[in-house]
C-alpha cells in the first residue's frame, strides 16, 4: 500500500468575515476566564465618590466571581447591529419590529419632555407611536447602532439571517459576552479601573450629555467623547480583542435571563443562564449610562418586549462543524 501523501495543513479560520448584510464578526478563541465582579462598596466608594451607597451595594448580583470556560470559539459582531443593517433586514424579510406591530411604539428624547413633572421620572418620552427603530428622538444615520429593539426583534434577525446563511445567529450568553468584553482583562474596563479612561474607549454619559439632564450632571464624566447621543459605531478604539463599542454607545441584549443569585450555581462549562425568568439581561451601557454602570461585569435587565432609547443588540454567529 502506498503510504498517503500528508495532508497540507488546514489554512488557519478567518479571523474576520463579513456576512450578507455587511456585518463584520471577529473570530473569539475559545478560553478561560473570572466572570463577575466582587468589589466591595468601600472600594467603589473610592473611585465613585459622587454615587449614593445604596447603589453601590446594589451590584451583589455581580458575586460571587466564578471561573468559565468558553468550550468552542465564535464569531462576535465587532460592531452594535447598526440602523442601516436592521433596515436592511427589515425590508428584505417582511418582519414588523415589535413597537410598531404592537402600535404603543418607543421612547425618545424630547427637549421639551421634563423627567422630573413625569409620573416615573424616566429619562425619556414614551412609549409613543412617534418613536421606534427609525426614531429615537435625536438624529442617527444608517452607521449608528439601532436602538428602540426588543429581544424579541433581536431573535427575530438572528433567525432570519439563519435561514439565509446557514449558519446558526443568536444573541451571545451572557458568559460569552463579557469574556469578548473583558478580552483577557480582568480590571472594571479593558483599559483599566480608572472611570476616566472610558473617554477615550467608550461613548457613555458625559459633559457633553449631561447638558441635556443637568439633573444628573455629578454622574457625568467630567469631559468630552466627542458625542452628546449616540455615535457612528466603530468611532472609539477597540478592545484586545478587536471589538467595538462593547462598552457604551448601546446596551446590548444578551441570551439569557437574570437571576441575581445564578453565579452561585453556574456551571463551569458554556454557562447559559438560568432556564427560565421573566427578564432578560442587556450589558455594557450605552451613550447615557454612568461609569459605574459601563463597568464589563455589570449586569441589567428588562422583560423581552422591552424597547428603549438606549438598548440595542450585537448578534453572534457560531462557528460550524467544520470550523468555519
Ligand atoms: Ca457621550
Ligand atoms: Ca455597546
Amino acid at each position: 500500500m502506498q503510504p498517503q501523501p500528508s495532508q497540507p495543513p488546514l489554512p488557519a479560520p478567518p479571523r474576520i468575515i463579513e456576512n450578507s448584510l455587511g456585518m463584520k464578526f471577529v473570530r473569539v478563541p475559545a478560553g478561560e476566564f473570572l466572570m463577575g465582579s466582587d468589589e466591595s462598596p468601600e472600594a467603589l466608594a473610592q473611585d465613585y465618590p459622587q454615587y449614593e451607597r445604596k447603589r453601590l451595594a446594589d451590584l451583589a448580583d455581580e458575586a460571587p466571581v466564578h471561573r468559565v470556560r468558553i468550550t468552542r470559539p465564535f464569531y462576535l459582531g465587532q460592531h452594535e447591529v447598526t440602523v442601516g443593517q436592521f433596515r436592511q433586514f427589515v425590508a428584505a424579510s417582511g418582519y414588523i419590529p415589535e413597537s410598531i406591530a404592537d402600535g404603543t411604539g418607543g421612547y425618545g428624547y424630547n427637549p421639551a419632555y421634563d423627567p422630573a413633572k413625569s409620573a416615573r421620572g424616566d429619562a425619556f418620552e414614551g412609549r409613543d407611536p412617534k418613536y421606534s427603530w427609525r426614531n429615537p428622538g435625536f438624529a442617527q444615520d444608517d452607521t449608528h447602532p439601532v436602538l428602540n429593539v426588543t429581544w424579541n426583534d433581536a431573535v427575530a434577525m438572528s433567525q432570519w439571517l439563519s435561514k439565509q446563511e446557514g449558519h446558526t445567529y443568536r444573541l451571545p450568553s451572557e458568559a460569552e459576552w463579557e469574556y469578548a468584553c473583558r478580552a483577557g482583562s480582568r480590571t472594571r474596563y479593558p483599559g483599566g479601573n480608572n472611570p476616566q479612561s472610558l473617554l477615550q474607549t467608550a461613548n457613555i454619559f458625559d459633559a457633553d450629555a449631561a447638558k441635556n439632564w443637568p439633573a444628573w450632571q455629578a454622574y457625568a464624566l467630567p469631559g468630552h467623547d466627542g458625542y452628546a447621543f449616540t455615535a457612528p459605531v466603530g468611532s472609539f478604539k477597540p478592545n484586545a480583542l478587536g471589538l467595538y463599542d462593547m462598552l457604551g454607545n448601546a446596551w446590548e441584549w444578551t441570551a439569557d435571563w437574570h437571576d441575581e443569585n445564578y453565579y452561585a450555581r453556574s456551571p463551569l462549562n458554556d454557562p447559559q443562564g438560568p432556564a427560565d425568568g421573566t427578564v432578560r439581561v442587556r450589558r455594557g451601557g450605552s451613550w447615557h449610562t454612568w461609569a459605574l454602570y459601563a463597568r464589563c461585569s455589570y449586569r441589567n435587565w428588562n422583560s423581552p418586549q422591552t424597547r428603549y432609547t438606549l438598548v440595542g443588540m450585537r448578534l453572534l454567529r457560531e462557528v460550524d462543524e467544520a470550523g468555519n
